[in-house]
């Protein structure tokens, strides 16, 4: 990624080089000036994504995917999503990173280098489905603050890395531990170096799950640098705020974290449901542990045109936190009647299924098509937006596309 320069009239002459070309009016510019052309201002090129990715911010950089880019079953890097709370971090030297496990609750405050990190525990590689809290914000009424996510912060990617647990066990954590924060080196937007953007953590049973890693790998390669380069922790099916990127520290604690974006009413929902609109007291908001059941559509692109006569087959992806997807269902007629749907085994615990389904419609015309999904609690997706709460979190209704018959 580049740096913005901040430029002083007096290295006009390099600049030139930079640009590939005079700047004409050169002696005219204020000092310290960022000069456009050297930032680099394609998110896409920056990030390496896919074109067709929706930009929701620049400062800081977020952009979610549309429900056909997310069609394969390991989501490629150019449709994953991007949340950041703070700025990118840059230059990162992998060759000295460390991670510091400290708190309350260790035994001994302990350092490990990434490459000690890497030889001494054993590497674990899981399929594991990390969507933001707040993805379907945009469909809350009254709405909430907050980056509007239709349907596109999610992703399912193969993670590789150490579980947090052996290393926890290696560090030695007290009786008393109850929870895992952790802090990263993005900074906060305000450039105050005493803020942190985020900060959050699970309880100690998270921690110690088997799939509750510590990677360095996304998709068999080192994570891309906005994902979390060089170490990331992965705590698939919880929101993935827990998922701290750029990590290089872990506290464990005697108490409930209480780092940035733990407190008060952040990546929390009313403990109780409420009314539309309704305030809500922070000590009736509870933490966001296991994300609900939810599906997506993921072929065809909505929109589809399809000959009268001909059976359409749609797939799709479902997923359901930390349970497993049991059924998936699928509606043409705004939900009055319902036909399930083939679904596959998760490659692993936390790795969303594949659905299918192959569809006759019994005239030519315009159709929705709904898909939902039910966990092996029986608990299904609600057609439309659940429960409204303050921050907009957990939409997870029913998705759809639409479909004409010609
Ligand atoms: N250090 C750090 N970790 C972070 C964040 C962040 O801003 N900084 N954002 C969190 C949130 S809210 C989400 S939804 C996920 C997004 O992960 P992604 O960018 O890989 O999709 O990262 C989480 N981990
Ligand atoms: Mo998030």
């Amino acid at each position: 990624m580049k740096r913005r320069h901040f430029v002083k009239r007096t290295a006009l002459g390099s600049l030139a080089g930079l640009l590939g070309a005079e700047i004409v009016f050169g002696a005219n510019m204020p000092d310290n000036y960022d000069l456009l052309g050297l930032q680099d201002p394609d998110p896409f090129k920056l990030f390496g994504k896919d074109k067709e990715m929706l930009v929701l911010n620049s400062k800081p950089w977020n952009m979610e995917a549309m429900a056909h880019l997310l069609d394969d079953k390991v989501t490629p890097n150019p449709y994953i999503f991007v949340r950041n709370n703070g700025k990118v971090p840059e230059d990162i030297d992998e060759k000295e990173w460390t991670i510091t496990f400290d708190g309350e609750s260790v035994k001994e405050k302990k350092t490990f280098t990434l490459e000690e990190l890497k030889s001494k525990f054993k590497h674990y590689t899981y399929q594991l489905t990390l969507e933001c809290g707040g993805n379907g914000r945009k469909e809350f009424d009254p709405p909430a603050k907050g980056n509007q996510w239709d349907i596109g912060a999610v992703y399912c990617a193969n993670w590789t890395g150490v579980r947090l647990g052996d290393v926890l066990d290696y560090v030695g954590i007290k009786s008393d531990a109850v929870y895992i924060g952790y802090h990263a080196i993005d900074k906060h937007l305000s450039g105050d170096p005493t803020k942190e953007p985020i900060s959050r953590g699970v309880p100690i049973s998270k921690a110690y799950m088997e799939e509750t890693l510590l990677a360095f790998q996304m998709n068999g390669e080192d994570i891309p640098l906005v994902h979390g380069f060089p170490l990331r922790l992965v705590c698939g099916g919880w929101p993935a705020s827990t998922s701290g990127k750029w990590v290089n520290r872990i506290s464990v604690r005697n108490k409930v974290h209480d780092g940035e974006k733990m407190t008060g009413s952040s990546y929390k929902v009313p403990c109780h449901p409420v009314a539309a609109g309704e305030e809500v007291k922070d000590e009736n908001m509870c933490i966001i542990e296991s994300m609900p059941v939810k599906s997506l559509i993921t072929y065809p692109k909505s929109g589809a045109q399809l000959a009268k006569g001909k059976k359409l087959n749609i797939r799709g992806h479902a997923w359901a936190g930390e349970l497993e997807v049991s059924k998936v269902y699928y509606s043409i007629d705004f939900g009055v009647t319902w036909s399930e749907c083939t679904l596959e085994k998760p490659a692993n615990r936390l790795a969303w299924q594949r659905f299918k389904a192959s569809i006759d419609f019994p005239k030519a015309g315009y159709y929705e098509v709904w898909a939902r999904a039910v966990d092996a609690n029986g608990e299904s997706q609600p057609m439309l937006v659940p429960g409204w709460n303050p921050k907009g979190y957990l939409n997870n209704a029913c998705h759809r596309i639409a479909v004409k018959i010609v």
